[in-house]
């Protein structure tokens, strides 16, 4: 159909996924730059819920718009391409970032060490995805650790091994956290610590590691994605750096529809 009926087919909906994600505060502010997108709406729910969207769209080869984001296994279940973003409001190359709370040097010096010496690529945390659409996150992080026991040596390569000292890492209940947070659980593990593994939303994960709730964390996506919540709570949190590189976020369509840009979008 024509630019009037796309927006009608597409009710003017951005399908999102869960409220406190940085991808749905992202796209709220997309709503705000671009002017063809003034009537739009963002509908938020969960993860599972946009997949079920996307799923039945393209079942029926019908137009869908979603918030979409890469490493994600949707890219490999369908033909979708990420929107162009004239307005840069998705930014460029993302880096997920490790953190901690303020004191977790001084009080855990070990660990800190570990988690500052962790850095991996976006293959691996691909590989660990794929597996677990099969098994668990825990096996397939276990498997990915045995096949690469020199990157998780260089990890801890001096580091003094402990007994039995607690740790609680956060982190997001999205595959790719799941996939990291596994296999920083179990490298620490092996070290001697008693791990926590709490998953809640960024919002919630930003406010935590600033009240020193939580330890440390190998989950946040920065500059763009969370960068919002991190200026909100980044002065009472350690930013340790990039531990990965090569995230994307973005709008993300089927690529049976005729639109290449986000100002494509009819108003
Ligand atoms: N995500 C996946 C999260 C981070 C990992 C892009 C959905 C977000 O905060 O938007």
């Amino acid at each position: 159909g024509d630019e009037a009926d796309l927006g009608e087919q597409l009710n003017f909906t951005i399908t999102g996924i869960e409220p406190g994600a940085g991808i749905t505060e992202t796209s709220e502010r997309a709503l705000e730059e671009y002017e063809n997108l003034q009537g739009w709406e963002l509908e938020t729910s969960s993860t599972a819920g946009m997949m079920g969207q996307i799923e039945s769209a393209i079942s029926n080869e019908e137009p869908i718009v979603v918030t979409g984001w890469t490493p994600h296994f949707k890219f490999e279940m369908y033909d979708l391409k990420f929107l162009e973003d004239p307005e840069g409001v998705y930014g460029d190359s993302e880096y997920v970032h490790t953190m901690s709370r303020i004191g977790f040097e001084e009080d855990l010096p070990e660990a800190y060490a570990i988690l500052d010496n962790f850095s991996w690529e976006v293959e691996d945390m691909q590989g660990i995805m794929l597996e677990a659409q099969d098994i668990e996150f825990e096996e397939a992080a276990s498997n990915w650790i045995e096949d690469n026991r020199d990157t998780v040596d260089s990890w801890t390569e001096g580091v003094a091994e402990v007994d039995g000292q607690s740790i609680e890492i956060g982190s997001f209940p999205w595959d790719s956290e799941r996939a990291s947070a596994q296999v920083m659980l179990q490298v620490l593990e092996e070290h001697g610590f008693d791990v926590t593994l709490t998953n809640v939303n960024p919002s919630i994960l930003f406010q935590a590691l600033a009240q020193g709730e939580v330890d440390a964390t190998v989950a946040p996506w920065l500059p763009t994605t969370q960068g919002a919540f991190f200026e909100e709570y980044g002065e009472n949190i350690v930013d340790m750096g990039p531990n990965m590189e090569g995230t994307v976020i973005g709008i993300v369509v089927p690529e049976y529809m005729d639109i290449d840009s986000i100002e494509d979008l009819p108003a």
